[in-house]
């Protein structure tokens, strides 16, 4: 159980006994077999980069960084002026680290290759999607960033990097996110499982509060936007109608939980137990979700903490990438419940009481 959700509050003089971010990696140096110095100095270039955007988003009524900056995305959605923030933080920090050599970000059209280091012992390339849910932000609502983590082979040049860099998300060697919420969380795994930690403002530190991560198998909360429900293939509204169903034997019913960030809506379900969903819709025939940026990344924790994530009928890991900004539909969260999912979509029928 984690300490937060024992109720455990953790009295100020005992900040010190419980591992910052920084001495969790090296501390547990023998569980991230590739935490070499420059593993280690890439996941903190990313930790700064994570303050930097909270620190604006925490003061996002005071700073004039609300509203949009009148510029559209490669995405062609309205970028809003935290996302330019939030993916400019993340450059610099990955730039001036140097231990990467290739970033890939929804905010920007193409790849930007980067110069490593000399001292690297790593090429690292980093797909991030800066500021998840940012049409939250101006209503305060809760937003997040993503990030998936590859390993290129030696002596690859950074301008041929991103096809090497393409590679399916089961070859990620760390995935995480930042959850801008109620607290500000950093939860990554590097394979050994997922490790949450929140960050303590009065010391800059992110601690160490959710160790070894699960997702319940039974889930409590549903996250899909039923306002395209009409564009729903008869099997995802079938599955929908027995998600939502009375457990026979206790009379209980989900709960739908919708934030309008991938990331709040994931995390809650990862503590939680529940499935998200973003299925193909008219206005998103390929589904909404960009696979190297944020279904990869997610699907790979969701594994990691014992969960499950598919497109409906792949494996998201599977999946093999033809480009940087694909799309996918995504069913992600409580193994029994994308199981279920899967089995209607591909028109088996669901075993048992996935809930
Ligand atoms: P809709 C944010 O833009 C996002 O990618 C996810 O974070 C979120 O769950 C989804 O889109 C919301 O999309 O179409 O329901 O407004």
């Amino acid at each position: 159980m984690s300490r937060a959700s024992s109720g455990s509050s953790m009295p100020s003089a005992d900040l010190n006994s419980v591992p910052t971010l920084e001495q969790f990696i090296i501390t547990r140096r023998e569980q991230f077999p590739q935490a070499t110095g420059s593993f280690s100095r890439l996941l903190r270039d990313v930790s700064v980069a994570a303050k930097i955007i909270n620190h604006n988003i925490r003061r996002a009524g005071i700073l004039d960084v609300l509203g949009e900056t009148g510029t559209v995305n490669v995405q062609d959605e309205r970028q809003k002026k935290l996302d330019e923030i939030a993916d400019r933080e993340l450059v610099r920090a990955l730039r001036r680290g140097g231990e990467c050599c290739l970033i890939g970000s929804e905010e920007q059209p193409e790849t930007i290759p980067m110069s490593p280091d000399a001292k690297a012992q790593e090429r690292f390339a980093v797909f991030f999607d800066p500021l998840d849910g940012s049409t939250n932000t101006d209503v305060n609502a809760s937003v997040g960033t993503i990030f998936s983590i590859y390993t290129l082979p030696e002596g690859v040049q950074p301008d041929d990097a991103l096809g090497v860099a393409l590679r399916p998300g089961s070859e990620q060697v760390a995935a995480g996110y930042v959850a801008y919420g109620s607290s500000t969380m950093f939860v990554f795994s590097t394979g050994n499982g997922v490790n949450g930690f929140t960050l303590d403002p009065g010391i800059g530190e992110f601690l160490l509060t959710h160790p070894d991560l699960r997702i319940p198998e039974h889930g409590a909360r549903y996250s899909i936007n039923e306002a395209d429900r009409e564009d729903f293939v008869p099997e995802l509204r079938d599955f929908l109608g027995w998600l939502k169903r009375k457990d026979p034997e206790t009379g209980a019913r989900i709960r739908s939980r919708y934030i309008g960030s991938f990331v709040s809506d994931f995390h809650r379900n990862l503590l939680t137990g529940g499935i998200y969903m973003y299925p193909a819709t008219a206005d998103h025939p390929e589904g909404k979700l960009r696979l190297m940026y944020e279904a990869n990344p997610m699907a790979y924790l969701v594994e990691q903490a014992g969960g499950r994530a598919s497109d409906g009928h792949r494996r998201i890991l599977d999946i093999d990438p033809d480009a940087l900004h694909q799309r996918t539909p995504l069913f992600i969260g409580s193994a029994p419940l994308v199981e279920a999912a899967e089995a209607f979509l591909q028109g088996r029928e669901a075993e048992g009481t996935a809930r």
